[in-house]
């Protein structure tokens, strides 16, 4: 049963920087959804700066996205997995973001879900995923949903069409927490580049604890599962990629923001939270592991931590 309350009413309680921000954000997500069919297919001439090929969805939803956010004059600087240096927004605006402008480009042409996801800060880098104020994802699937939180929660919202053609954000869940009970997993990579340690503990995930694994191959719809699900998403270290695929600062820290505000946990297989990596390059890849707590204390204790 859809709640009544707007994106736009729920955000009345944050600073008016802040709430402008996200509302903002949303709703050009929002409005983006209906020129996708012009950039299913087609790559850009030049790759990004991981070497990887960029779909034209990805370069649009980039512009596009940085062209409405820079004009809001709220962002001093926008980092973005599609940008080789950073954009520069007015120097006086407050607030820094990270930006994923499409999380799961392999996904475009099959048509299977993908999304955005952003991260707020105050302050430049370095700093620590810990830091963010605010962190956000869009999930393009069958419908449209979006999710914020800002250390204090985490909202779901979900495009509603009015009869009289309006269409706004409607809130969905309020106050998200992880289910108690896992129920699925997903894991990127090869299973035969993953650690022998790790390959056991994924396979006792559906022996032992009877979850069911679940994987489209896009972070934010993924994870999207593990929030609503419980249960436990990995893009691990593997054989000659011991750093994993996922980026620190585009990815893994708002997702794990918005995972440990639920009620859940992430860890970086090496130290601890990913919350508390130091993220002193953008660009950085890290291991990732987060879901239901026990689930990743469990995974700790098996990988010798
Ligand atoms: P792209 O945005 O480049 O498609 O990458 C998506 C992603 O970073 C993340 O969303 C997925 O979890 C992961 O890559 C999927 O990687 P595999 O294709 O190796 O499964």
């Amino acid at each position: 049963m859809l709640g009544i309350k707007t994106l736009k009413e729920h955000l009345a309680i944050l600073p008016d920087d802040l709430a402008t921000l996200i509302e903002t954000f949303a709703q050009i997500s929002m409005d983006m959804q209906t020129n996708f069919p012009k950039y299913l297919s087609g790559v850009e001439n030049e790759p990004n700066k991981y070497g990887e090929a960029v779909a034209k969805l990805d370069a649009w939803a980039n512009k596009t996205l940085c062209d409405n956010l820079l004009q809001t004059g709220l962002v001093r600087k926008i980092y973005s997995e599609e940008l080789q240096t950073p954009v520069e927004g007015r120097e006086d605006a407050p607030f820094v973001i990270t930006l994923d402008p499409l999380d799961g480009s392999s996904n475009i042409t099959t048509n299977n879900a993908f999304g955005i996801i952003l991260g707020i800060y105050r302050s430049d880098f370095p700093q620590k995923g810990r830091d963010l104020v605010a962190a956000a994802y869009k999930l393009y699937g069958p419908v449209n949903t979006l999710v914020y939180t800002t250390g204090k929660g985490v909202h779901e919202f979900v495009k509603h069409y009015y009869e009289d053609g309006a269409v706004r954000f409607l809130l969905l869940h309020e106050n998200m927490k992880l289910p108690i009970k896992p129920e699925v997993f997903g894991v990127g990579g090869k299973p035969m580049q993953w650690s022998g340690n790790f390959r056991e503990f994924a396979k006792n995930l559906f022996k032992e604890k009877k979850m069911r694994p679940r994987y489209c191959g896009t972070f934010v719809a993924d994870f999207s599962q593990v929030l609503h699900r419980g249960g436990f998403f990995s893009y691990p270290s593997t054989e000659g990629a011991p750093d994993g695929k996922l980026r620190l600062a585009y990815e893994c820290a708002p997702l794990s923001f918005i995972c440990e505000n639920a009620g859940g946990a992430s860890w970086d297989g090496r130290s601890g939270s990913i919350l508390d990596v130091q993220i002193e390059d953008a660009d950085a890849r890290i291991p990732l592991y987060l879901g239901n707590k026990e689930v990743i204390e469990e995974l700790k204790k098996t990988q010798g931590n």
